[in-house]
């Protein structure tokens, strides 16, 4: 007999039972070794007192567990693996044991567990991966207490249009839940709390069921516009036999081919492109797949026009001459603006300030026809406002804008002849000239304070690039407003960028980069991101996982010591309340202590490096931090900069 099931002494358990110090399960469990063996209650969860143990000890012998050969959770496995799923994102819960122990066992961690020590986290990184890896990735939170953690990341994968597979683990029947904490993480509708920002959820009540949903749910998730989906788990569902194995089935899985615009529609569209005298195209979340930036291109081309890139995804090259991005001026000039899944279509066709009073006019010149493509308004719901404001048309085309493009570039050439294409042509050089110069001048304003302390963002951005621009790269991550990377850098690589949160919710930068940092380990892309200091505060974390899972990620924190952005709406406050601004930084920095990241990052197992205040030290810092991701880790690199 081991010396952990001794018995234990007689009056130390009674002294422990009278103090309340320990669960009745922990007192019990050290039955002597010939006895039948005890109910395997979890040991001090709902350290009750009294009535607990008291059941607890007259509590008859179980039947022997090890008679259990399977466990409906090894289905689950099977189903979850049959939709090529790589990866379950988990915080560790005993709602969803069962589903936990057959992953890890019955399919040989497969898909693999990644353990995260939030939620979010969790979240979070399934969305950076979706968006890099072009599939969604599984995710399980523990019943109401995880999945309320989970929501806001949810959000924003909701408000980005990101495919998310989120299980919640829950007891559907109150006669089989334990005391204590079951019932507490238990709901009658747990898919209630996340419902009006997931695209379907289900709470299978059979193992078939589970089969059908799950399928089904990815199915959903994955057919534009995509979106996060949940399952709830019971927990009695996978910890039990499964008890008809023969009429089990797997359902097949075949996607959806995108919907694209109507072959009328297009060809109207084209016709007025055609026509135009300076027609735009504005885009948003447009490129899912790597053809996405390709078809954009070619029909750029074609027309000769320039393209506002919104970048919620890779769209457009960088250095594309026709790229317009930071040229709005544009939109005032288009007479046919041609909007490919735009997020906020309004915002982006209208000048809007809150700076002394909320107000809005069109940056659009009167007169000007509007085209829009996409699948965007094909689902929304009432309550969560992100469908933004109403905005007016000329023509609106359901389609996906990937899936449609080619179409539109056809028609758009079968009209097109000899002479309007040297006035193309004409018109694509006057863009050139422009993008160039729009490129001279972001090298220019780069160079402002290039030498100063605290460093600028233009210079901790071109620095970087410097470092990385060798490599297969793939930006994964900026703070709030920071434009430099795609001002001065040279992208033009499908899955080269990945857009940013949805939600605008804080704490998606970090763990996101790492989820895109995991789908780019595959390939062996360099994975770059830049995350604010308020932004890291929320998810450090996340850089544990980055160790334990050998991620490989440079990531630069742009410590401005503040949540700037909050910090400046403060100062805009005060001066159109005509106070004063020099208290401003009461609530909305991140000083007295200054965080030390590096310190931070180190604790966490990731090569740190910083704090850097002066630019000179940044290159060699940079060096070191690139050596250490070429070699596998994730590296933090503090930079102390300006607050631009
Ligand atoms: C969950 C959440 N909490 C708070 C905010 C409000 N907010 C918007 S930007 C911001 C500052 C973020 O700080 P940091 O990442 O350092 O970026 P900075 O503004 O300093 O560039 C905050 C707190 C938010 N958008 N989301
Ligand atoms: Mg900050």
């Amino acid at each position: 007999m081991s010396k952990r099931r001794q018995p234990a002494d007689a009056s130390r358990r009674k002294f422990l039972k009278g103090a309340g110090l320990v669960g009745a399960a922990a007192v019990s469990s050290p039955v002597a070794a010939n006895a039948a063996p005890a109910v395997p209650l979890e040991p001090a969860k709902a350290a009750l007192p009294g009535p607990l143990q008291t059941a607890v000890e007259t509590m008859p012998p179980a039947k022997d567990p090890a008679n259990q050969t399977t466990s409906g959770g090894d289905f689950m496995t099977d189903v979850i693996k049959s939709l090529g799923m790589e990866y379950l994102m988990i915080n560790c819960a005993s709602s969803y044991r069962g589903l936990h122990e057959a992953v890890v066992n019955h399919g040989n961690n497969k898909p693999e567990i990644i353990t995260c020590v939030h939620e979010d986290i969790a979240v979070h990184m399934a969305q950076g991966y979706a968006k890099i890896a072009g599939k969604p990735a599984a995710m399980a939170c523990h019943g109401v207490v995880g999945l309320q953690h989970a929501a806001m990341a949810m959000y924003n994968a909701w408000c980005d249009r990101v495919p998310l597979i989120v299980f919640g683990g829950n007891i559907m029947e109150a006669d089989k839940r334990g005391p204590g904490a079951e019932w507490a993480h238990s709901a009658v509708d747990i898919g209630q709390l996340v419902r009006e920002f997931t695209k379907w959820d289900d709470q299978p009540a059979s193992l078939q069921h589970f089969a059908e949903s799950l399928v089904r749910a990815y199915k959903i998730a994955t057919t534009p516009p995509m979106g996060p989906v949940f399952i709830a788990l019971d927990a009695e569902l996978q910890e039990n036999p499964i008890r008809d194995a023969e009429s089990l089935r797997i359902p097949k899985f075949a996607p959806v081919v995108a919907p694209q615009g109507d072959p009328g529609a297009i060809a109207e569209a084209a016709k007025l492109l055609f026509e135009a005298q300076n027609p735009l195209i504005v885009c948003d979340r447009m490129a899912r797949t790597p053809a996405g930036m390709a078809n954009l291109v070619a029909l750029a081309e074609t027309l000769q026009c320039g393209v506002i890139d919104n970048a919620g995804r890779m769209n457009f090259p960088s250095r594309h001459p026709l790229n317009q991005s930071f040229r709005r001026v544009m939109i005032g000039q288009a007479d046919v603006i041609l909007a490919i899944e735009m997020n906020d279509l309004w915002g982006t066709l209208t000048h809007f300030s809150d700076r002394i009073e909320r107000r809005s006019a069109p940056a659009t010149k009167p007169g000007a026809k509007v085209i829009t493509l996409g699948v965007r308004d094909l689902y929304l719901k009432a309550n969560y406002q992100d469908f933004g404001r109403w905005q007016d048309v000329d023509l609106d085309i359901a389609g996906d804008g990937e899936a449609s493009l080619p179409a539109l570039t056809e028609a758009v050439k079968r009209l097109i002849d000899d002479g309007r294409k040297s006035a193309y042509a004409a018109r694509g050089e006057k863009l050139a000239a422009a993008h160039l110069a729009m490129v001279e001048r972001s090298k220019t304003d780069a160079t402002i304070g290039w030498d100063s302390s605290p460093i600028t963002t233009a210079r901790m951005c071109a620095e970087v690039y410097d470092k990385i621009k060798g490599e297969d790269w793939a930006l994964v991550g900026t703070t709030i407003r920071l434009s430099w990377p795609h001002r001065l850098w040279d992208f033009n690589k499908p899955n080269q960028w990945n857009g940013v949160s949805g939600g605008g919710g804080v704490g998606y930068n970090l763990p996101a980069s790492l989820g895109a940092a995991l789908a780019n380990k595959k390939t062996g892309r360099f994975t770059v991101a830049f995350g604010g200091d308020g932004d890291f505060m929320f998810n450090p974390g996340a850089l544990w996982t980055a160790a334990h899972h050998k991620i490989p990620m440079l990531y630069v924190v742009q410590n401005n010591r503040a949540y700037h952005q909050e910090y400046m709406y403060l100062v805009a406050m005060a001066a159109r309340h005509g106070r004063g601004v020099d208290r401003m930084d009461i609530g909305t920095t991140i000083k007295d202590p200054n965080v030390d990241y590096a310190t931070v990052a180190r604790g966490m197992g990731v090569h740190g490096e910083g704090p850097i205040t002066d630019p000179k030290d940044l290159a060699p810092a940079l060096s070191r931090a690139v050596a250490a991701v070429k070699n596998g880790e994730t590296a933090v690199v503090d930079v102390v900069t300006d607050p631009r």
